[in-house]
């Protein structure tokens, strides 16, 4: 017999009050007004930029789009400096709008982009930098702004993880030039798809607004610039009120669960569960065990074994990005010992939480785990 009569899947989306979803949905289809900046999206924009505590929020359709619309409304060109530790989108986003993204290694602290490595890799073709809150925990901004700054070029992050998170007392949402999100179904917080960009910066807010939706200008018909259609739906947007509504137990349930894990496991020799900050706002989103030796399986043999139990773990992020198919061959970069990245990468698994799995489930998951030390 399996573990579980279930599959327990990392992944498995989190859904807030049916009930308020499907009123939503009936207005929405009452009023006819399914997409195009209308009500629904204009409340969860505002209703976002309150809980981050920042100027403008700009609802899209993914968080993929997200990064491509911030890289055009900056103007970027030539080169992005990027960590390989991430999900392959944020490179992609990159590649699709015809920048390079030139990948730097992690910071053995943070798992997120090193900004002492950056320096090394600026040529004249470097026009932003781009940090990634790997999991959750924030890229060191301060780093990366000094960095950016005696570079003379901007810090954008990729704040995919990192909804509801904090750092330094902020929410992440208001650092660098701009942050993106994903809303993602497999996002602790999602709009079945979705995303957003998120300023203090009125200018750039206005130029992210145009490129969204065709490069219109607030109110016109008329395209003043070449723009995209990136545009958040009204049944998206109203999933993303109904989820906002509750997360703060979704949050506590992935606390719950990552408690749990790290009860379970950061006793047996060769496995932790990577800790947040206590001091910091946390969304818990990801309980990720490092798995090394003296514990008889690998990352991957464990994945492995766990599916027979029928329990599906990710591998976030294995292979890395420099590793995988259009980078190793396309990138100048391809092949450039990333030791840090590539090393994590070997050690990582991702574990289920979220509210389709009760500290029950993960405490008979660690206890699982640690039986076969
Ligand atoms: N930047 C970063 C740092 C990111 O992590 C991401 C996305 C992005 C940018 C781009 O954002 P988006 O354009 O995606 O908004 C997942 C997600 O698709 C992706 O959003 C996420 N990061 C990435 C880390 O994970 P996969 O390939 O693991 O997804 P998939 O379909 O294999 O699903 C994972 C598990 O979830 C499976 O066990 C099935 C389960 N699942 C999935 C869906 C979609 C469900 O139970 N229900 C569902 O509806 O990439």
């Amino acid at each position: 017999m399996p573990l579980f009569d279930r599959p327990i899947r990392t992944g498995t989306p989190n859904i807030g009050d049916r009930a308020t979803l499907h009123r939503l949905l009936d207005e929405i289809l009452d009023r006819r007004w399914l997409t195009n900046n209308g009500p629904v999206v204009q409340e969860f924009e505002r209703r976002i930029a309150e809980y981050l505590g920042v100027r403008h929020c700009i609802a899209v359709s993914n968080g993929t789009v997200a990064i491509e619309v911030a890289v055009k409304a900056l103007g970027l060109t030539g080169e992005v400096i990027l960590p390989s530790f991430t999900f392959v989108a944020s490179a992609h986003a990159l590649s699709w709008v015809g920048l390079r993204p030139v990948f730097c290694d992690i910071d053995a602290s943070t798992y997120c982009i090193d900004p002492s490595r950056i320096p090394a890799l600026v040529t004249d073709r470097t026009s932003a930098i781009m940090g990634v809150h790997v999991y959750g925990r924030p890229c060191d901004t301060a780093g990366l702004g000094a960095v950016g700054h005696a570079a003379g070029v901007p810090v954008i992050y990729d704040a995919a993880h990192a909804f509801g998170c904090s750092h330094d007392g902020a929410m992440i949402g208001s650092f660098g030039a701009c942050e993106t999100f994903s809303f993602h179904a497999t996002k602790f917080f999602n709009t079945f798809e979705g995303g957003a960009i998120t300023t203090d910066d009125d200018c750039l807010a206005e130029e992210l607004r145009r490129c969204r939706s065709f490069g219109y200008a607030d109110g016109s018909r008329a395209s003043g610039s070449v723009g995209t259609n990136a545009k958040m739906t009204e049944v998206s947007a109203a999933m993303g009120l109904v989820n906002l509504d509750s997360i703060e137990q979704i949050i506590q349930r992935n606390r719950e669960n990552h408690t749990a894990y790290r009860e379970g496991l950061d006793s047996i020799a060769g496995l932790s569960v990577i800790p947040f900050d206590l001091d910091e706002r946390n969304n818990y989103q990801y309980a990720v065990l490092e798995v090394l030796e003296p514990f008889p399986l690998t990352a991957g043999e464990l994945m492995r074994r766990l599916e027979r139990e029928n329990v599906f773990v990710q591998r976030y992020f294995a292979p890395p990005v420099h590793r995988q198919a259009p980078y190793l061959a396309a990138v100048g970069s391809a092949g450039r010992a990333l030791p840090e990245t590539d090393g994590l990468a070997e050690r990582v698994v991702a574990l289920p939480t979220g509210s389709a799995v009760s500290p029950d489930d993960a405490r008979r998951i660690a206890s699982f785990i640690a039986g076969i030390a």
